[in-house]
């Protein structure tokens, strides 16, 4: 297990982060164990789904991943691992594949001279902006730097890297800045059934000021990111993380301060103008559907989902 201890670690601790890399990171990870096991296979891969399962809980595309490996069959132990490890393969190339369909799409959406706003580090975000630039069309990035973890940093250095000219700034200048800005391109953690983004914390706050501005808001967000489990009524849980990030010191540890930090937020669908996925660029109302037919879940007894997305050739 201590494979799957150490990748658990890694995702606690945002060495690896964003929701796209977690998930394909997650099933590299049971892949990696699946061809280490040699006996018990059910119950280890159950173990270390667990592990993995519990490292972050905002992120859908997580469980949709460990979903999607573990729903092998087979009836040796080896057909099994067979069988896993396939399908590990298979949600990876589906990593990959739609980020760059994402990007073909969304950067369609994307105006030559365009300002672009985006948050934190969004690989389909970026695979949007990177891909419109690719195209010949003069595009200027402001990127918030993301506090507390300053993702925004990541963001400003890749697309600079890219040759995109980036302007970065700090989260409370967004509204200072939003009337040079021409679109909002961010990512998402997780889609619910209802059409609402949940994207890192202040998002929600860019969206009010983009659909006050008239600025048109657009989310790049793969199949994967969608939930199955809030069409099953659940709520998405919103990740608290150590006040330590946010400040360090003896305000901490003031009888009378509290300091919190949230991950994340909600976007209500109002907010979001299109949602860019690998099948097509969608109004967030279709979120249902995508649900429903495209993320293809079957029947489903008890809490478990069984995910079998047929859109990976
Ligand atoms: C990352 C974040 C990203 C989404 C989408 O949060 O909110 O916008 O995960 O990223 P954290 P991607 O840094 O806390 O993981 O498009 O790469 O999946």
């Amino acid at each position: 297990m201590e494979v799957v201890e150490n990748a658990a670690k890694k995702i606690e601790d945002m060495e690896v982060r964003g929701a796209a890399r977690i998930a394909m990171f997650a099933a590299e990870t049971l892949k990696k164990y699946a061809e280490m096991v040699d006996r018990n296979f059910d119950d280890e891969m159950r173990k270390a789904s667990e592990r993995l399962m519990n490292t972050r809980p905002t992120a859908v595309s997580l469980f949709n991943a460990i979903n999607y490996v573990m729903s092998y069959s087979g009836d040796s132990e080896e057909e099994k691992k067979m069988s896993l490890i396939r399908r590990a393969e298979e949600f990876i190339f589906w990593v990959d594949t739609a980020r760059e369909k994402i990007g073909r799409i969304g950067a369609k959406r994307i105006m030559d001279g365009s300002t672009i706003m985006t948050h934190c580090n969004s690989s389909a975000a970026l695979s949007i902006i990177k891909q419109a630039f690719d195209d010949g069309k003069d595009v200027r990035v402001i990127a918030t730097e993301s506090r507390p973890r300053h993702q925004g940093h990541l963001t400003a250095r890749e697309l600079a890297d890219h040759g995109v000219e980036v302007t970065l700034i700090v989260d409370s200048a967004v509204r200072y800045f939003m009337k040079e800005v021409d679109i909002v391109v961010v990512g998402a953690d997780t889609i619910t059934v209802n059409g609402a983004l949940i994207n890192k914390i202040g998002t929600s706050q860019i969206a009010i000021t983009a659909k006050e501005a008239r600025v048109p808001f657009m989310v790049a967000a793969e199949t994967y990111k969608f939930s199955p489990k809030t069409l099953l009524g659940e709520l998405v849980v919103i990740e608290e993380r150590d006040p330590e990030e946010v400040i360090r010191g003896e305000l901490l540890n003031h009888p009378k301060v509290k300091v919190r930090n949230p991950a994340f937020d909600v976007t209500p669908r109002d907010y979001i103008d299109l949602i860019i996925t690998e099948i097509g660029a969608i109004p967030p109302e279709m979120a249902y559907i995508v649900i429903r037919d495209h993320l293809g879940y079957r029947e489903f007894g008890g809490e478990e989902i069984t995910l079998s997305p047929d859109h990976y050739d």
